[in-house]
């Protein structure tokens, strides 16, 4: 029976764990990095499984597989995937990503371009060890969409929130009533499956992130957010891509102004700092850049054992 190696970095971003696949990873081919995702979920998907569910992961764990960039200026092409599937992009995980490449030697302090299948991300390494990511184009796409809450006890059961796009589609909500406190977690992941079955079902299928917003408790923050990610987990970082969303929002309200910058808050009280610029201000559309640190916590080999019976991990 044969033992597949898969050499693997760990990072955490602001508390949110990224796994780098360096070397073990499927061969997906040439092409578009949106179609190579299509190959690795059709052809490859139990080595998903196999890095990032149990045993040797959880459902917190956002998988990377490096793979060569179609554009020759990028420094790598990556695909993000979770505990369900597939993610279009991560920004926690672009910083762990870089911290990552850094660690390997592969990159030094300065610009990186990273291919991923929504778009390439600018990045750069700063001398301290921090990572920017200028992101995808991100933009608001419905405003304030009124949405029922089945079963929400005593919090509103109908509540008001955006539709909008940071790389993930998110659904932002403030007007929730809810706690965002670590202690209250069990009902916020609860609370937020509910609303964003709701919104599913109210024509926003794309919808896979739900958002809240609350007070921050450091003064260095604007505010503090409760992520669930989709495959159940929460953020414990304050989400890149859901920062993105939330920046397209604030623009497009005149709330915050461009170069301007927001400290976004997680559920954890660790932050990432945001700004954005304009692209296309008539259309909406921004580009947003996330600042964050990502620590390297572990440098490992996987093995996978055919005569394992959960070799490919738990579905
Ligand atoms: O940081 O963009 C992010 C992210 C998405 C899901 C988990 N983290």
């Amino acid at each position: 029976m044969s033992v597949h190696r898969v050499d693997v970095i760990d990072s955490h971003t602001a508390g949110e764990p990224t796994r780098v696949v360096v070397a073990g990873g499927p061969d997906l081919g040439g092409g578009p990095l949106a179609e190579r995702v299509e190959r690795f979920r059709g052809e490859h998907d139990r080595f998903r499984r196999a890095v990032v569910n149990e045993p040797r992961g959880s459902d917190v764990l956002v998988g990377a597989l490096l793979v060569p960039p179609c554009d020759a200026t990028c420094a790598t092409g990556v695909i993000f995937f979770n505990n369900v599937g597939y993610l279009g992009m991560c920004g926690h995980g672009t910083i762990g990503l870089v911290a990552t490449l850094a660690h390997l030697g592969r990159i030094a302090a300065g610009q990186h371009r990273i291919e991923t299948p929504v778009g390439v991300v600018v990045t750069t390494l700063h001398e301290d060890g921090g990572v920017s990511v200028t992101n995808v184009a991100s933009y608001r796409k419905a405003k304030q969409v009124a949405i029922g809450v089945p079963g929400a006890g005593d919090v509103p059961s109908v509540v008001h929130g955006d539709v909008a796009w940071g790389g993930n589609w998110f659904f932002l909500v403030e007007d929730h009533g809810q706690l965002l406190e670590l202690a209250n977690v069990e009902t916020l992941i609860a609370y937020t499956r509910k609303l964003r079955a709701a919104v599913n079902s109210a024509g926003f299928a794309e919808v896979d992130h739900v958002e809240l917003f609350g007070p921050a408790k450091s003064q260095k923050a604007q505010s503090r957010n409760f992520v669930l990610c989709p495959g159940g987990a929460y953020d414990r970082s304050p989400c890149g891509t859901g920062t993105s969303a939330k920046l397209a929002c604030l623009a497009a309200d005149g709330k915050l102004a461009e170069n301007e910058t927001w400290v976004q808050e997680s559920i954890l009280g660790t932050t990432f700092a945001g700004q954005y610029a304009w692209i296309d201000r008539a259309a909406g559309r921004i580009a947003p850049t996330i600042f964050g640190r990502a620590f390297v916590t572990a440098d490992a080999t996987l093995l996978v054992d055919e005569g394992d019976p959960l070799a490919w991990g738990l579905e």
